[in-house]
């Protein structure tokens, strides 16, 4: 049994989305990121960034030992799991080089990107969105190109449906929301029809939706989520007080 720490966002989905793929047993523990549950000493523990998603394996693989492996950053999860169950990434050597190339990439460029995109087109105080939202879209776009250029004759990342696909996929699938558009970008709307229909992606995207809606905090409302410090990590005033 897998323990999944987990909130319904893009980078929440995509170990979802891979665990549904798999058919793996997991029991899921809803983060309220807006109330500060990531930086509850336990969960630390394991999520030493103190964002989700994080795993616990609680059967590893014979040659981890016989206790817990906990697993943090979407990409190391993606890839531990696609390792365990032999699933989502091409055995050769070519192959894995190329699953760690869009792996890094999405989890160095297109994720961090989006979601600060995100944060200006949703959640930045009234009057500083400007410079930072124009920005943030024009590297938004920038890796659609990416990718656009990338699934130019291919159905997939690699070929194959893999870990790579479902770890882009996400931050994609919401462009609607960032303000982006696909329409310059064929290839990956089609990519992103594929991958919406899949049994598996729908039930991901669906774990704790209603969740999505309930806490509209902003930078303004909140200084748990916004606007973090060190002391956030370091154990302050601002890591406690919940809203602001
Ligand atoms: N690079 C990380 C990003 C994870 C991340 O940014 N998670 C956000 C939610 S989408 C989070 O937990 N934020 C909590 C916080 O910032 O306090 C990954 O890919 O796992």
């Amino acid at each position: 049994m897998i323990d999944f720490y987990y909130a319904p966002t893009p980078n929440g989905w995509k170990v979802a989305i891979m665990l549904e793929e798999c058919g793996l047993a997991y029991t899921t523990h809803l983060l309220r990121l807006t109330r500060g549950d990531q930086f509850k000493p336990e969960f630390m523990k394991i999520g030493p960034n103190a964002k989700m998603p994080v795993i616990v394996d609680n059967d590893p693989p014979e040659e981890y030992g016989d206790t817990p492996v906990s697993v943090f950053e979407s990409g190391a999860i993606l890839l531990y799991l696609a390792e365990r169950t032999g699933k989502f990434m091409p055995a050769d050597p070519r192959g894995r080089k190329e699953t760690l190339e869009w792996l890094f990439w999405q989890v160095g460029n297109q994720g961090p990107m989006a979601g600060q995109l995100s944060h200006f087109v949703n959640y930045a105080p009234a009057g500083e969105q400007g410079y930072g939202r124009k920005r943030y879209a024009g590297e938004y776009d920038r890796n659609l190109a990416v990718l656009e250029k990338r699934l130019d004759g291919r159905e997939y990342i690699l070929g194959d449906y893999s870990i790579c696909d479902m770890i882009a996929f996400p931050w994609v699938l919401i462009a609607g929301r960032l303000t982006a558009s696909l329409y310059a970008f064929p290839n990956v709307d089609a990519w992103c029809d594929r991958i919406k229909q899949r049994p598996a992606v729908v039930r991901a995207i669906n774990l704790y939706k209603d969740e999505r809606k309930r806490d509209r905090a902003t930078a303004d409302t909140n200084t748990v989520f916004f606007n973090q410090t060190a002391a956030h990590i370091l154990g302050g005033a601002g890591a406690k007080s919940g809203r602001g």
